[in-house]
């Protein structure tokens, strides 16, 4: 209810709504309409109120409600569910929680803050209040085990490319789940999966991205290797927009990936994205260090290395500097 009248204020800019158009298109009474107006405004959006000429919308606050969300959202599959909290655990965690109890795919979880976000291998990821995008989506693909992990190379290509749409920066992919500007973290993917046999249950997708946080905000530990959409741009975004650009993005590819039975159809554009292959990097993998150059990576999302020796080396999962 409150998202079509926040659509019927949108749809008249700077114009009065009056009450009645609202309880005639809306089936229900003006005490209810006005009951709604006054939780909207209690969330923060400016909504003028004058009797006799009804109500007009004069500004809106940075939310990621599914309200929010949901306004001009044109995806059919991604985010037609939404679940979001004011603060939260991690996203994934939630997340995990609803696939387990049968949630439809393409269910979006999404939080203002995150206690305790994470990245991988128990690390932590900075999710403060207010700034950032921290969510995480529900996906049953029908695949076979051994594709699941190349998900998070197909949300890459997405955010590459909605983040680049949205700062008109170009934004780059590190292998495997870094999306950078100008060598500086901007956005983390921490894919995690429930598996039987060998077909996928689901597979939670976490994506953290830095917003509008200003460079100065972020803790002394990341502070030279971190940036925010709004550093890059030098103007704020806001949060609705990019999570519905990335949705966008992303559902297309998923699809093609899904049908395709794995990632191997969108390598290239992949690679047309990607600021790791041609480098020399140290890879720091469970099985140790190694270093070499990063040569290619083949249609299951393996990056292949070229040691010092000239042999060359497939590498599954590893954090890369160079
Ligand atoms: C990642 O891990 O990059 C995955 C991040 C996934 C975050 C999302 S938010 C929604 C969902 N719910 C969660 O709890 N997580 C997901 P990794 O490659 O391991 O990188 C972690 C490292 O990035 C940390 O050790 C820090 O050095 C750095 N880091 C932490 N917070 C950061 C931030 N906000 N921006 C940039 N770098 C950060």
């Amino acid at each position: 209810m409150q998202a079509t009248i926040l659509q019927m204020l949108r749809e008249q800019p700077g114009d009065f709504v009056s009450g009645e158009t609202m309880c005639n298109s809306l089936g229900v009474s003006r005490t209810a309409i006005w009951k709604h107006i006054k939780e909207l405004q209690d969330a923060g959006y400016q909504i003028e109120a004058v009797r006799n000429r009804g109500y007009r919308l004069q500004s809106s606050p940075d939310l990621v409600t599914a309200v929010e969300l949901r306004d001009g959202l044109s995806t059919t599959l991604l985010g037609q569910s939404i679940v979001y909290r004011e603060t939260i655990d991690s996203t994934n965690n939630l997340a995990r929680e609803l696939a387990n109890n049968g949630a439809i795919e393409g269910t979006l979880v999404i939080a203002d803050e995150q206690q305790q976000g994470r990245g991988r291998r128990g690390r932590d990821w900075f999710s403060p209040p207010q700034s950032g995008v921290w969510m995480s989506l529900i996906l049953r693909p029908e695949l076979p085990l051994a594709h699941a992990a190349q998900i998070t190379l197909v949300t890459a290509i997405a955010l590459a490319r909605a983040l680049t749409r949205l700062t008109g920066v170009q934004a780059g992919i590190k292998w495997p789940n870094d999306i950078l500007f100008n060598q500086k973290k901007c956005c983390g993917i921490l894919t995690e999966m429930h598996a039987e046999f060998d077909q996928i249950h689901h597979l939670v997708l976490g994506i953290g991205i830095n917003v509008n946080i200003p460079q100065a905000d972020f803790p002394a530990d990341i502070e030279h290797i971190a940036t925010s959409l709004q550093a890059v741009k030098g103007t704020p975004i806001a949060r609705a927009k990019v999570v519905q650009t990335v949705l966008e993005e992303l559902e297309p590819l998923y699809r093609q990936y899904v049908a395709d039975g794995g990632f191997g159809t969108l390598r290239e554009e992949w690679k047309a994205h990607n600021i790791t292959l041609g480098n020399n990097i140290i890879a720091h993998t469970a099985q140790g260090t190694i270093e070499g150059r990063a040569l290619d990576i083949d249609e299951f999302g393996v990056l292949l290395i070229e040691l010092p020796d000239g042999a060359h080396k497939k590498i599954y999962s590893a954090d890369i500097m160079f």
